[in-house]
C-alpha cells in the first residue's frame, strides 16, 4: 500500500516519491491502513479470532476513527477501555512479564520498572498513549502518534526519521493473548516503547527512517525486511546468552519462548541478507538474525544504507527537527 497524496518531491534534477521534511507533514498522509479480515489475509491454519467477532470489529472501528482525526501536536485522546479489554491486557501481562528476565535483553529489562513508575505500566490497567509518549519523549525524544492500524511501510518509516512512532490504540482479541499477527496496544507499548527509550536503539530506528526518505519502492521493500528482522524480530548477544530485542517477540509470549528454543534458524545480523529474505506474517518466524549489540546493528545498517546509492544527500537538524536534502550532482 502506498499513500497517493502528495506523490513526488523534486530535489534538483531528481524526482523522488514524496516525503515529509518535518513531523507536522505526517498530517498530509492519508493513513491508509490494512484492515483485519479485509486486507490482512486470515491464515486458515492459524485463524485470527478478531476477524470473525462483530462486536470486536465494531470497537476496532470506533478506536480507529479517533486515530484518523489526530493532528501533529495534539494531545492523544484518553481511551476508556472496557472490562473485557482490561482483562485481555492483564492476561497478556501475566504470561509475558515472567518471561522477560530470561528472554528479553537487559536494555529492555532495565526500562520496564521506569515505565511502571513513570508511564502507568501495570497489570490492571491499559496505559494511556499520551502518558507513555510524554515519558518516552523525556528519554530519547521519540513521541507517539496514534494510527488506525497497520500502516504502509513507507509512511511508518518516514515518521521514524522525525522520531515519531505510530502506535495503534486497540487491543488484541481476548481469546488469543499469546500471539496475534497484527500490531496492537500490547505490541506497541510492551514490545516497542521500552526499546525506543534506549538511545542506541532509538538511533537505529531513526536511521531506518532516514533510509526511507525519498527511497524507491524497491528500496522500501528491502528496508521493510531489514526492519522486520531487526526492530520486530531481532535477537542480540548478551553476557548470559542470546536474548530478544524485537518488539514482535517481546509482545508475544508464544514466540518469545519459541525464538530461543533452538527450533528456529539463527543467522548473524546482516542487513544485506535480511533485505532479500521473505518472511511469514501470520506465524512464528523460521529465521531470526542475531546482532552482536546495538552498535554492531547500526554499523551494519549504515553499510547497507551507503550501498543504496541515493541521488541526494540528507541531513537532519536536531534543533528544528527538519530534514534537508541536497542534490548530489
Ligand atoms: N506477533 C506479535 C504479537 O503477538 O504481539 C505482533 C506482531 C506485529 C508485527
Ligand atoms: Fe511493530
Amino acid at each position: 500500500l502506498e499513500s497517493n497524496f502528495p506523490s513526488a518531491t523534486v530535489i534538483g534534477s531528481w524526482q523522488t516519491p514524496w516525503y515529509p521534511t518535518e513531523a507536522a507533514h505526517l498530517d498530509l498522509l492519508d493513513q491508509t491502513t490494512l484492515a483485519a479480515g479485509e486486507d490482512l489475509m486470515d491464515d486458515p491454519e492459524n485463524p485470527h479470532p478478531g476477524f470473525h467477532d462483530e462486536e470486536y470489529k465494531k470497537r476496532r472501528k470506533e478506536i480507529a476513527e479517533v486515530a484518523r482525526s489526530y493532528k501533529h501536536g495534539q494531545k492523544i485522546a484518553h481511551m476508556n477501555y472496557t472490562k473485557q479489554e482490561t482483562e485481555a491486557w492483564t492476561a497478556v501481562w501475566d504470561v509475558l512479564t515472567p518471561l522477560f528476565p530470561s528472554h528479553a535483553c537487559k536494555q529492555y529489562n532495565c526500562m520496564l520498572p521506569l515505565f511502571a513508575e513513570n508511564a502507568g505500566f501495570c497489570r490492571t490497567e491499559l496505559p494511556q498513549l499520551q502518558t507513555v509518549s510524554d515519558y518516552l519523549e523525556a528519554t530519547t525524544g521519540f513521541i507517539v502518534r496514534p494510527v488506525a492500524g497497520l500502516l504502509s511501510s513507507r509512511d511508518f518509516f518516514n515518521a521514524f526519521a522525525f522520531r515519531v512512532f505510530y502506535s495503534t490504540q486497540y487491543i488484541r482479541h481476548h481469546s488469543q493473548p499469546l500471539y496475534t499477527p497484527e500490531p496492537d496496544l500490547v505490541h506497541e507499548i510492551v514490545g516497542h516503547v521500552p526499546m525506543l527509550a534506549n538511545p542506541d536503539f532509538a538511533d537505529f530506528c531513526q536511521m531506518i527512517g532516514f533510509a526511507s526518505i525519498g527511497a524507491s519502492d524497491a528500496v522500501i521493500e528491502e528496508l521493510g525486511r531489514v526492519y522486520w528482522y531487526s526492530v520486530e524480530f531481532g535477537l542480540c548477544k548478551q553476557p548470559g546468552g542470546i536474548r530478544a530485542y524485537g518488539a514482535g517477540l517481546l509482545s508475544s509470549a508464544g514466540e518469545l519462548q519459541y525464538c530461543l528454543s533452538g527450533k528456529a534458524e539463527l543467522l548473524p545480523w546482516d542487513p544485506f541478507v535480511a533485505a532479500k529474505k521473505d518472511f511469514p506474517i501470520t506465524k512464528y518466524q523460521p529465521t531470526y538474525f542475531v546482532a552482536e549489540d546495538f552498535k554492531d546493528a547500526q554499523v551494519k545498517l549504515q553499510k547497507w544504507m551507503d550501498a543504496q546509492d541515493r541521488p541526494f544527500n540528507l541531513t537532519y537538524q536536531p534543533y528544528t527537527k527538519k530534514i534537508l536534502t541536497f542534490d548530489k550532482s
